[in-house]
């Protein structure tokens, strides 16, 4: 009995000193906080952060109090002393330019006016003849992202001996779209429930409601959008009222703003009104009183998102009115209060009328310059429908008068969904990178969106939501990455994504090279790998009907057109792809000349956005000297192979990672590669049928005949 007794203490012993036995469910995100016995520059570290003046008194402050004690504590094992204002023994001073006046100086006026509300600086300064380090700003909130840019230097092991840093976000509005339903459960989430637990609200606060709010003052973001953008117009009744400003509440000193979606029936559906006929006196009188009352609940009410006559939703065209017409309403009624109205151009029409790719640029360019000063419109990434690769959308460098918000989708929709490791930090970076030639070489997308390029003061970035109420919020560990990212694009539209996707690993599993080397390895290639097992060169919106998931290239004859996988890709005995050129749809004449000359020529159209735009023969002769059919075929084997490399990978740095989190990205990634091999052979054998061309060599033939994948119903699915 003892000798067990004494084996059992030894073995929880070397359990604890090697640090891969311990549990970690990744509730932490990419605030470990690990040890840092083992960093090069830890003595450093112990000495800039023993005596800590922080003369703030907000709420914030207290957070920042909150936090450097975690942090400092979990990675240094030391408990800080902190006092209100600068002594001789001060190692770290946290405050605004108010707050410590004689330092201020130290700043010129000109940046101080830069930095606005939320830009920071944290600097290495002689301070009494020490060296001494400080984060500034000019308000709490500026140092509160100040403190958290702090404890990443030292979570990813950085020299903190004589900084420079000057950080202001580029863009004001960043947001999380939740689409999460009252019922909690959430459209295309594949992470558990709704984290918002309306039902015990506003009573309850959730511990988990304050970490999400850490989570993302960590990463710049400052809004986030409660409700599904498929809005019920309950979610502005003062039943909900009350509840979401118990959230508002909670999410105030970490200097994040609550927005909700309206519907644009809500007069009629719950102001007993006959119409919602954005010019008629008593529905703007209607919406006036509404947001009034939302004020009182919220003070600090950011504003309204708006799906509108899109997929079955309301919206002005009802009324044979024009969007600006719609959104201006609900603008003038937010005016007073300073809130903002986020507009979405995902506008389409039932009756297909004209190639999907087309409709939102014909719908709202004509309307540039007729928005409201308080308006943004919200633009998805592409114009489709945020499919594994597309094209930036026309509309970014189209509307010079009107603030263009980015919507990137965090959710992994069309993108593997809850069990494929996908980091999206190259999808952003890619279409952020993208020249759209709106005012000549330079327009990037990323500038039309910071709102540079045409001097907008009013600019923003929103993320479709990936989290939910697994105890590792995105379901997928990796998920977590993506969340992280768009946070920090959106604060920087111009960031890599490779020191994105390192940064994160580093404060995520640690910072052996090993495992930063290969993680980012997996990371940076998981997207073409994607791409291509399950949409090379330019294919589209061919996944399973209605829950999108896995293959569906066979998909048609559906109620509309232009939720087909036909209607996409248009394989036939003559060739595959959607001719968006002049001969077909003229998709391309929404561009910018420089654009429609490069993609439209088939000498120099990007071969990843081939069949975008144009429909070629089988046989077509490809850069590679194959023929489009053999290389449709080798690049869907190539997606195959990646996710067996990225397998490789991960096993490869088993000892580096916890087994917890290493077993289920494993397990995962096992997922993953069988479902590429799943996206090719369905795909190749459905394919096969028009090419009628045998596989080229390397590509293994399918185990199983075309009819086994039609038949496959995957049921259930989650997030429909
Ligand atoms: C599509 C989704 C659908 C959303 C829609 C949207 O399939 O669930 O409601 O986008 O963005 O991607 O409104």
């Amino acid at each position: 009995m003892k000798r067990s007794f004494t084996l059992l203490f030894v073995l929880a012993l070397l359990c604890i000193v090697h640090h891969t036995c311990l549990a970690n469910d990744g509730y932490n995100l990419w605030l470990q906080y690990r040890p840092l016995q083992n960093a090069e520059h830890l003595s450093t570290y112990q000495k800039q952060v023993q005596f800590i003046t922080l003369p703030g008194q907000s709420a914030t402050s207290e957070i920042i109090q909150e936090e450097l004690h975690l942090a400092l504590g979990k990675m240094l094992g030391t408990s800080p002393e902190f006092s209100n204002s600068p002594d001789p023994e001060t190692t770290l001073i946290i405050g605004t330019r108010g707050q410590l006046p004689d330092l201020s100086a130290r700043v010129a006026e000109e940046t101080w006016s830069n930095l606005d509300a939320e830009g920071f600086i944290i600097q290495s300064i002689q301070y009494n003849g020490e060296n001494t380090l400080w984060i500034t700003g000019n308000t709490d909130q500026a140092l509160l992202y100040g403190t958290f840019d702090f404890l990443k230097l030292l979570q990813t092991h950085q020299d903190i001996s004589s900084l420079d840093i000057i950080s202001i976000p580029k863009t004001k509005i960043r947001v999380l779209n939740h689409w999460d339903n009252p019922d909690r459960t959430v459209e295309r989430g594949y992470a558990g429930a709704s984290i918002w637990d309306w039902h015990r609200l506003p009573d309850y606060i959730k511990p988990q409601y304050i970490d999400y709010a850490r989570a993302n003052a960590s990463i710049g973001i400052n809004g986030t959008v409660l409700t599904n953008v498929n809005a019920n117009a309950q979610v502005l009744t003062p039943y909900f009222l009350k509840k979401v400003a118990a959230l508002a509440d909670t999410f105030r000193p970490y200097g994040i703003k609550v927005y909700l979606t309206a519907r644009f029936s809500a007069p009629i559906e719950t102001g007993g009104l006959d119409t919602a006929d954005p010019l008629n006196p008593d529905v703007q009188k209607w919406w006036n009183k509404k947001v009034n009352e939302i004020y009182d609940y919220i003070p600090d009410f950011g504003g309204f998102l708006v799906k509108a006559d899109s997929e079955g939703q309301p919206g002005p065209q009802n009324y044979g009115l024009t969007q600006a017409e719609g959104a201006n309403m609900l603008a003038k009624a937010l005016q007073p209060h300073q809130g903002i109205v986020m507009w979405r151009a995902f506008v389409y029409n039932n009756e297909t009328p004209d190639d999907r790719a087309k409709q939102a640029y014909n719908e709202f360019k004509p309307l540039d310059g007729e928005f409201e000063d308080n308006v943004l419109v919200q633009v998805k990434n592409g114009a489709i429908d945020f499919q594994p690769r597309e094209p930036f959308h026309p509309l970014f460098g189209a509307m010079p008068k009107t603030p263009l918000m980015m919507e990137f989708q965090i959710t992994q929709e069309y993108l593997g969904q809850g069990t494929h490791l996908v980091f999206l930090g190259s999808l952003f970076e890619e279409v952020l990178g993208t020249d759209t030639y709106a005012k000549g070489p330079g327009s990037t997308v990323a500038k039309v969106v910071d709102g540079s390029l045409d001097n907008h003061s009013l600019s923003g970035m929103a993320g479709v939501s990936n989290i939910g109420t697994d105890r590792n919020w995105t379901g997928h560990q990796f998920g977590q990455a993506n969340w992280y990212a768009f946070g920090k694009l959106a604060w920087n539209p111009d960031e890599d994504a490779s020191t994105i996707a390192q940064e994160w690993l580093r404060m995520t599993f640690g910072n052996d090279e090993e495992l930063v080397t290969k993680g980012k390895r997996i990371m940076l290639q998981s997207h073409e790998a994607a791409v291509n097992y399950m949409t090379p060169l330019g294919l589209h919106h061919i996944m399973g009907w209605s829950h999108h998931y896995g293959p569906g290239p066979w998909v048609t004859d559906k109620h509309r057109d232009d939720w087909t996988s036909t209607y996409y890709h248009q394989a036939g005995p003559d060739g595959i792809g959607f001719d968006r050129t002049a001969s077909g749809s003229n998709a391309l004449s929404q561009y910018a000349p420089e654009i429609q000359q490069q993609y439209g020529d088939l000498n120099t159209c990007p071969e990843k956005y081939l069949l975008w735009f144009h429909h070629l023969p089988w046989d077509y002769k490809m850069k590679s000297g194959n023929a489009l059919w053999n290389e449709i075929a080798l690049h869907y084997q190539k997606g195959v192979d990646q996710t067996q490399s990225m397998l490789a990978d991960w096993e490869s740095i088993k000892n580096h990672v916890d087994d917890q989190r290493y077993d289920q990205v494993l397990t995962f990634l096992q997922i993953q590669h069988n479902e590429a091999i799943w996206w090719k052979d369905a795909c190749l054998l459905y394919f096969q049928q028009f090419s009628q061309k045998p596989l080229p060599e390397g590509v293994p033939q399918p185990e199983f005949p075309l009819d086994h994948f039609q038949n496959y119903k995957p049921l259930f699915v989650p997030g429909i």
